[in-house]
């Protein structure tokens, strides 16, 4: 008899067939005459009723403790009365393949703290928890799909670096044989250097590195990374194009597959959206959340800006996404391409989905000279960066791209409080372990 999805099995076979099934002990009820056992795996839960009779297999129920792993033979019992589907399991052999001790570390009362202590028991006992990771699967399954279609080419870039990448701030230096590496808070300088390479469209899913001491929701010291970059762009819009249409394919297949799932469990739906998404002007955005002017050094948006912003585009076009483009240069990396005649502005965007950043994108600037005055104007060296800029002096052709984090982007999905719930094992700057 295959072993697999508890339910599925027990509920689909005819009554008094024997099957084998395999999970954990969720509930033991140890009563007078009989013993009932409530075995969950991914699927759900089935029990199995023991009718006591001072034989081995009695002994064996009672030595058993929430959370064990069992695997159990028995026969399929049609009982209207049993509330898990009407069906039990009347038990043959009991094969108790790891006893779990007791007390358990943690209980419905533990906090996020210990419940991130104790993550794999946390995510084991609550379902809800794993469906983030089949959503999950499914979003980078899609993301693929749509990037192959449009021709894109998979690339792992290195997450050691012999310099900074980027600003150079927000970077975790440790020791490389004696002298010093960085972890790559971006693959920004290797995608471009695929493209000088001659790889047309890349796309990477890889891990990101972050230095930064946010205690917020929406920050992890490391997470997951969605980076696209494409060649021969007429203008960013090409970029904005790519990424909607990305979204809109990544959301129908999520609604398709994992839809009646979220919105049971984590209430909410998945709609699937319009094309194009809004875009308005960072001038545009900094008026409606009141937050700086265009030409003042401040003009960024901060987080309660951008929900201002979500929040007036979700009334006036009823969509949840927002581009906002034309960011000043002063805000933005000195890579970022500044439109012809608008030297103090970037061809570059922001994307917020319900009022959260999930992607920064921009074309970038490939003419080598202006790129080198532009790192320069920000004060930054050229020698440590110079296999990044010597992809501009053979022939490097114009480029944009952008990048995604997953867990953001899984937050607003699922409408979860904390990027801690889409990831496995978050980091955070007070957390390296499990
Ligand atoms: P940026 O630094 O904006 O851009 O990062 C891209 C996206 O990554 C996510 N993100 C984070 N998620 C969780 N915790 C963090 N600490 C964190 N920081 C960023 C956000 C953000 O939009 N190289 C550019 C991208 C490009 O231009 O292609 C970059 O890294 O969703």
């Amino acid at each position: 008899t295959p072993i697999s999805a508890l339910p599925a099995v027990v509920g689909s076979t005819v009554a008094g067939s024997t099957v084998t099934i395999a999970g954990w002990v969720q509930a033991l009820r140890l009563q007078r005459a009989m013993q009932f056992i409530i075995i969950r795996d991914h699927s759900g839960t089935v029990q199995v009723t023991h009718r006591r009779d001072g034989g081995p297999l009695e002994a064996v129920l009672e030595g058993l403790t929430a959370e064990s792993a069992v695997r159990i033979t028995g026969q399929v019992k049609a009982n209207p009365v049993v509330s898990l589907g009407g069906i039990e399991l009347i038990p043959e052999t009991v094969a108790v393949e790891n006893l779990a001790q007791a007390p358990l570390p943690i209980d419905e009362r533990t906090g996020p703290e210990g419940r991130q202590d104790w993550r794999f028991l946390d995510v084991r006992r609550r379902p809800v928890a794993r469906l983030v990771f089949e959503v999950q699967t499914t979003v980078e399954q899609a993301m693929r799909e749509f990037a192959f279609t449009e021709g894109c080419t998979e690339m792992h870039t290195p997450k050691l670096m012999g310099t900074a990448s980027e600003s150079g701030a927000e970077v975790f230096e440790l020791g490389y044989f004696g002298r010093k590496a960085y972890l790559a808070q971006s693959p920004q300088f290797y995608k471009q250097m695929a493209i000088a390479a001659g790889v047309d469209r890349v796309f990477e899913i890889g891990p990101v590195f972050r230095a930064e001491p946010s205690f917020t929701s929406r920050h992890t010291t490391e997470f997951t990374g969605v980076d696209v970059e494409l060649a021969w762009i007429d203008s960013v819009e090409d970029v904005m194009s790519f990424e909607e249409q990305m979204l809109a394919h990544v959301l129908a297949t999520v609604a398709a597959a994992h839809g009646a799932a979220i919105e049971e469990h984590f209430k909410t739906e998945v709609t699937v959206p319009r094309l194009p998404f809004p875009r308005l002007t960072m001038a545009e955005a900094l008026q409606i959340s009141g937050t700086g002017s265009a030409d003042s050094g401040r003009a960024d948006l901060d987080h309660a800006g951008e929900q201002a912003v979500g929040a007036r585009v979700l009334a006036e076009t009823g969509h949840e996404f927002a581009f906002v483009t034309e960011y000043p240069a002063s805000v933005r990396p000195f890579y970022h391409l500044r439109p012809d005649g608008k030297p103090q502005l970037t061809a570059s965007f922001d994307l917020l989905w319900k009022g959260l950043e999930i992607t920064t994108g921009a074309q970038r600037e490939h003419r080598y000279d202006v790129l080198l005055a532009q790192a320069t104007e920000k004060g930054l060296r050229p020698e440590p960066m110079a296999d990044y800029l010597n992809c501009f002096r053979y022939g490097c052709p114009p480029h944009g791209g952008f990048g995604l984090g997953l867990g953001r982007l899984l937050m607003v999905l699922l409408g979860l409080d904390s990027i801690r719930d889409a990831t496995f094992l978050f980091r955070g700057p007070n957390r390296l372990t499990p």
